[in-house]
């Protein structure tokens, strides 16, 4: 904890320095019990020859640990000889090469950081990135340094039966006093970081994947056993993306057992511990009557991202944490592009891209924005992103644009072949793409050290006479914590040209024509300066520019489209993003009427619908060639969120009044075709998980909402009877959903009765009433902070949960602004409150939470002053976790 005299320190990439030992062997014991758990760490450490000081201390990390002993080569050492204080263990005088031994005692039972070892509901478990191995043993807790690991876990055999730890099981056996041990060991030479042992009561399914090489390796997954039933689809994926990830990259799978364990306390989604995976539940437990549509794809995801992982990330690893996109920006495109593969591309981007444009474009411009390789940080937990991952992946994904698919396997085969086994940077990724293909990367690397959003402003002219087409487009990166002035970006921008009767042919001037394919109608620009133009010879008419196709850069974009443009981007682009993009454009312009409106004092109850808005939607939902989840997705009006996100100053009731008038004027609008697909929907179809399928779902879920705007008796009851009736968790969801947020003044008795029929039937699953905890905080109608503190009381919730604290307190601070930015700041207090109660508990949730209100700036004057307020009131807190006062001193600065 820092106290206010004593701020924590930054840590800077430019003073990375080789480490001055290395440990070649590492062999854990560890006695588990119930007061204290017994660490015997028994290390072969020697002088690291590439160190320019041969002559240092040896100082191991270490936190939270009672020292019992210390030896070298076997002599016991005085308290003299060493030094402790609250960070490290450090040894003056010690020879060229030695075996350490270190006992330390740790209780895990008190461990509420969830970082480390700890326990979860009586299941011992370890998460280790990126700095919890110190809180394990004193160690070199830092991934440059690899060791092989055996490890021995002794515990009781009644409560602890199963005893799991990386590689392969090599002894084992009871102890006297129903006591047993296991003892693993992981020939791969590993950082602690991907360290993981477990021990539980723990049952398992299991399977086979044979490697196009032959090795037979066997599949477990380790879960509670009254989940045993839900682990199919997490098992089906992890074979998916083995199979994927050898066609794909050329990588197989490189022991004899893989194993995932599902714990139900987990700060994030899982870990990927070399051969051991740990997952939080909410990421593998699947079925079809718990788990909706959305849950079985982050399965997927996430079972897929975690095994990728073993080569991006766990074969070639991260020099340092500066490092951290090289691992997690790769794997979050290796992740996107499988899940594409296995659904629907187009609906995948346009999710990712969403996602990317509300959230990760905010925290660019916020106080916390840094470069996808950061410079320096406090807490390195608080630089697990949406920066580092996603923008680390459309950093990648530019790279596989720029060099096409072959000359980018080629770049990751090399990249993998040159850095097996090793702990290296984002420099040596690109290096190795830019060997592979010849292309000269150097530009493009400012990616990595500029934090930001470029804004591409984007002009055109067209020259009837000479039937050319000139694009002029202009690029400026907007001032970040870090850097006031950037460099140019080098930025692919992918256009089509759009003319009466689809997409022209492409012939940039002063390029040589392409004669094999003569109507190509797709080009990548690649911009390199700040401003520059583009002539396109042989237009024959005035094209409307498509651009940034499948967003193939994260920038924002400026083109002064009209609404015509729109709606014939919207019906007949070539490209599926840009269509939706189309659709989202035209709802904003339209919304941004509404908005305007409302803060010039009108009553919005009686606003009128934009015809070209409605006129589009009737088109969509009357063009049967679209896939429907395309559909529902371009009728979804932007979220709150986004909208925030493109508004000067955001104005959060505006926005929320508006967008509710656009919506309810649409709904009764098209409350026709609406309704035909509703009823043309079969619901006692067998629930199925594929796209199609739910991208029916999808399409059929979104009319529902549109009809429970403002629904008759008849549209409850056929509401009621879908709740009722459903096979499955996504129709269920979505039912409960529209009936507590409709605003049917008559409906109160029937949502309370709803959300008490649904809690008494799945009371007994945790993750559904992390779903049930989930509708109820996120509900718009007034009155959401008295209906989350009524939640917090419910005997369901547990304020140490990370899980549950996600689906009540994150639900309604970052997915309820209407109800959280409440005029009178009682939402701002509230977030502090929670904050400071899990400032000691659990510091990475707690930081994780603030950032709804780092955003402060961004508001109305009275909002900012409220919100600052309570920032102040944070900082002010005399024992900060250096997670907390990194984000709150940052956000004040
Ligand atoms: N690498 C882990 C994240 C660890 C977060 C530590 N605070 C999960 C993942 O990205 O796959
Ligand atoms: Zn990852």
């Amino acid at each position: 904890m820092a106290a206010r005299d004593a701020q924590p320190k930054a840590i800077h990439l430019k003073d990375y320095r080789v480490p001055d030992f290395l440990i070649e062997h590492t062999h854990l014991d560890v006695v588990l019990n119930d007061e204290w758990t017994r660490v015997t760490s028994t290390l072969k450490l020697r002088r690291n020859p590439e160190s320019e000081r041969q002559d240092t201390s040896l100082v191991l990390d270490g936190a939270e640990l009672r020292l019992v002993s210390v030896a070298i080569d076997g002599k016991p050492l005085s308290e003299s000889d060493y030094r402790v204080d609250a960070e490290s263990l450090t040894i003056a005088d010690v020879p060229p090469a030695f075996e350490l031994q270190v006992v330390t005692d740790i209780q895990p039972q008190k461990n509420t950081s969830l970082d480390g070892l700890y326990r979860s509901r009586g299941l011992y478990c370890t998460q280790c990135e990126a700095e919890g191995f110190r809180k394990i043993t004193y160690y070199l807790d830092r991934p440059d340094v690899m060791s092989e690991f055996v490890t021995r876990i002794e515990a009781n055999k009644d409560t602890h039966p199963v005893l799991l730890s990386n590689g392969n099981l090599i002894d084992g056996g009871d102890l006297a006093g129903d006591r047993h041990f296991a003892v693993w060991q992981d020939p791969h030479k590993k950082p602690c970081y991907l360290f993981a042992m477990v021990a539980g009561q723990l049952s398992h399914i299991e399977d086979k994947f044979v490697t196009t090489s032959g090795r037979e390796v066997t599949l477990k997954i380790f879960v509670e056993p009254k989940d045993l039933d839900k682990c199919d689809h997490a098992m089906d994926s992890l074979k998916r993306a083995m199979r994927w990830d050898e066609e794909v990259y050329g990588r197989e799978y490189d022991l004899d057992i893989f194993m995932i364990v599902a714990v139900d306390d987990f700060n994030m989604g899982a870990m990927e511990n070399k051969g051991l995976n740990i997952f939080n539940t909410s990421c593998i437990l699947a079925k079809p009557e718990t788990t909706t549509d959305a849950g079985f794809q982050r399965v997927e995801a996430v079972v897929a991202h975690e095994y990728f992982h073993n080569w991006s990330g766990n074969r070639v690893t991260c020099r340092d944490w500066f490092q951290l996109s090289l691992k997690e920006g790769f794997t979050v495109f290796r992740d996107a592009e499988f899940s594409s593969d296995m659904g629907s591309r187009t609906v995948k981007r346009v999710e990712d891209v969403s996602m990317l444009r509300t959230a990760q474009f905010a925290e660019d411009g916020g106080p916390m924005a840094h470069p996808i390789r950061p410079d320096a940080y406090i807490e390195i937990s608080n630089f697990y992103t949406l920066t580092i991952y996603e923008k680390g992946a459309e950093v990648v994904r530019m790279i596989a644009n720029l060099l096409g698919p072959e000359l980018f396997r080629k770049g990751s085969d090399l990249y993998f072949e040159r850095h097996d086994g090793q702990a290296v940077t984002t420099d040596d990724f690109v290096a190795a793409m830019a060997d592979a293909s010849g292309r000269d990367l150097t530009q493009f690397k400012h990616w990595y050290s500029q934090a930001g959003t470029p804004v591409l402003t984007v002009t055109d002219q067209y020259d009837a006479d000479a039937q050319e087409y000139t694009l002029e487009i202009a690029q400026y990166c907007p001032p970040t914590p870090e850097c006031k002035h950037k460099k140019p970006f080098h930025i692919p921008v992918a256009v089509g040209l759009l003319g009466s009767a689809g997409n022209l042919p492409l012939q940039l001037k002063g390029e040589t024509p392409n004669t094999e394919t003569p109507d190509n109608t797709h080009t990548v620009l690649e911009l390199t300066e700040a401003k520059q133009r583009f002539t396109f010879t042989g237009v024959k008419e005035k094209p409307v520019p498509a651009l940034l196709r499948g967003f193939s850069a994260p920038v924002k974009l400026r083109y002064p489209y009209t609404r015509d443009d729109l709606m014939r981007l919207m019906s007949a682009d070539d490209d599926g993003f840009v269509r939706w993009d189309a659709s989202q454009q035209l709802a904003t312009l339209v919304i941004g009427d509404a908005i305007k409106a409302y803060q010039g004092g009108e009553d919005l109850g009686q606003w009128p619908l934009d015809e070209q808005l409605a006129v589009a939607c009737e088109q969509l939902l009357g063009d049967s060639s679209l896939d429907p989840a395309m559909v529902a997705l371009m009728l979804a009006l932007p979220s709150e969120g986004y909208l925030a996100e493109q508004a000067e100053v955001v104005d959060v009731h505006a926005i929320h009044a508006a967008r509710n008038a656009v919506r309810r004027a649409l709904g009764k609008r098209l409350a026709q075709p609406l309704r035909a697909i509703y009823s043309a929907y079969d619901h006692s179809k067998p629930y199925e998980a594929n796209a199609e399928a739910i991208a029916q779902r999808t399409l059929k879920n979104l009319a529902l909402g549109y009809l429970m705007i403002d629904p008759d008796a008849a549209q409850l009851d056929a509401c009621e009877q879908q709740l009722r009736d459903s096979n499955n968790m996504t129709d269920t969801l979505a039912a409960l959903t529209a009936l507590v947020n409709c605003r049917a003044h008559d409906a109160e008795d029937r949502k309370r009765d709803a959300l008490e029929a649904f809690y008494q039937q799945w009371q007994d699953e945790p993750l559904v009433v992390n779903d049930w905890f989930r509708v109820q905080s996120v509900s718009p109608l007034p009155g959401g902070l008295e209906r989350v503190h009524a939640l917090l009381k419910h005997p369901a919730y547990d304020p140490k949960n990370p899980n549950k604290i996600r689906s009540v307190v994150a639900a309604f601070t970052n997915g309820n602004p209407v109800n959280f930015h409440q005029k009178d700041g009682a939402g701002y207090t509230f977030l502090a409150d929670e904050v400071l109660r899990l400032n000691k508990q659990n510091p990475q949730i707690a930081a994780r939470l603030l950032t709804p209100l780092t955003k402060w700036r961004r508001y109305l004057p009275e909002q900012q002053a409220l919100m600052k307020a309570a920032l102040e009131r944070i900082l002010a807190e005399p024992e900060l976790s250096k997670d907390v006062y990194e984000v709150v001193s940052k956000s004040l600065a």
